[in-house]
């Protein structure tokens, strides 16, 4: 099945809806496709949507891009559609679009971006005028964010750089932003990306480019880069995030779940002290698990990725 991209709403009791109309265009080819959804704790008043998304830019480009808008009464289509965010450059790639969407406690909205997968788009990763393979903090309406770090020359929205592949991302009990990156080869990362950082890539790894020679020269650490808080090697290809944070897995409170494409696993991350202290997987072998979520009840839902992909919910017996 060739599907294309259809943002739809799930019921409670798992009736799936019909595509939600009134969404702009979408580059759906290889990687591209409609790639993250959120909303505010007050979508009941204000029924707001914001969701992440591969745009066409013309000229066979496209770039990670943002738009809100609100939902119909009867859930059927989006209104008052507005593209808040344009990655700056677009570039002609299909791969590497992150990306995901994460409020703030100060209700700014965090955006992260991905390398395009092509060489000299990923140097730009290092290049602060760039919004290629960045964390990127705007406002809701997509202005500038109070409290954003002051970097010479740096583009709009900038919080940290010298990411790769941006598909998890969650806010910790800490209040702070957590992401996991897809690495190269034996290079996955978990970061806290803090406000105008380098996280080194595509200079510093612990993994190797897919052929199997060396990134950059080959180091895992440099002066001015940060060190990942733990990195998976071989790869899980970490895709969704989420903090536990309800009653029905107590043994899990605080822990980061994690989706693996490649892994084909729920990861569970122990974190104490802002250290991984354990990790353990669940549904191993089931499915590429391509997002995660703990609802309003304490279960945890988990998103599978594959042409007849399903919704699965989590509690105990
Ligand atoms: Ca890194």
């Amino acid at each position: 099945m060739n599907c294309l991209p259809a943002k739809r709403l799930v019921s409670a009791g798992g009736t799936v809806s019909a595509p939600v109309a009134g969404l702009p265009e979408v580059d759906s080819r290889r990687q591209g496709g409609l790639l993250d959804v959120a909303v505010k704790d007050d979508f009941a008043a204000t029924r707001r949507v914001w969701w992440s998304f591969s745009e066409p830019r013309g000229g066979g480009g496209n770039s990670t891009s943002v738009a809100t808008g609100t939902l119909s009464p009867d859930g059927t289509r989006m209104e008052d559609v507005r593209v808040i965010f344009r990655q700056d450059p677009a570039w002609a790639s299909t791969a590497h679009f992150g990306s995901r969407l994460v409020f703030d406690r100060a209700g700014m909205l965090f955006v992260t971006t991905g390398d395009r997968s092509v060489r000299a788009a990923s140097m730009l990763a290092q290049d602060v005028s760039t919004q290629i393979g960045k964390v990127i903090r705007i406002d809701p309406e997509g202005g500038p964010a109070a409290g954003n770090p002051q970097v010479a020359g740096g583009a709009p929205g900038l919080w940290s750089w010298g990411h790769r592949n941006l598909q998890s991302a969650a806010l910790g009990p800490d209040g702070a932003l957590w992401t996991v990156e897809h690495g190269p080869r034996g290079g996955d990362e978990l970061n806290r990306p803090e406000a105008g950082r380098n996280y080194g890539w595509p200079e510093i790894s612990y993994g190797v480019n897919y052929n199997g020679s060396a990134v950059g020269g080959g180091e895992t650490a440099r002066d001015g880069m940060e060190q990942p808080v733990y990195y998976w090697d071989p790869v899980i290809a970490p895709s969704g995030m989420a903090f536990y944070d309800g009653d029905v897995f107590p043994g899990w409170q605080g822990d980061a779940l994690i989706g693996g494409l490649a892994g084909q696993a729920l990861v569970r991350l122990e974190i104490e002290g802002g250290r991984v202290t354990g990790e353990q997987r669940y549904l191993q072998g089931v499915a590429r698990i391509r997002d995660v979520a703990v609802a309003s009840d304490g279960a945890v839902m988990v998103l599978t990725d594959a042409d007849d992909g399903a919704l699965i919910r989590l509690a105990p017996e």
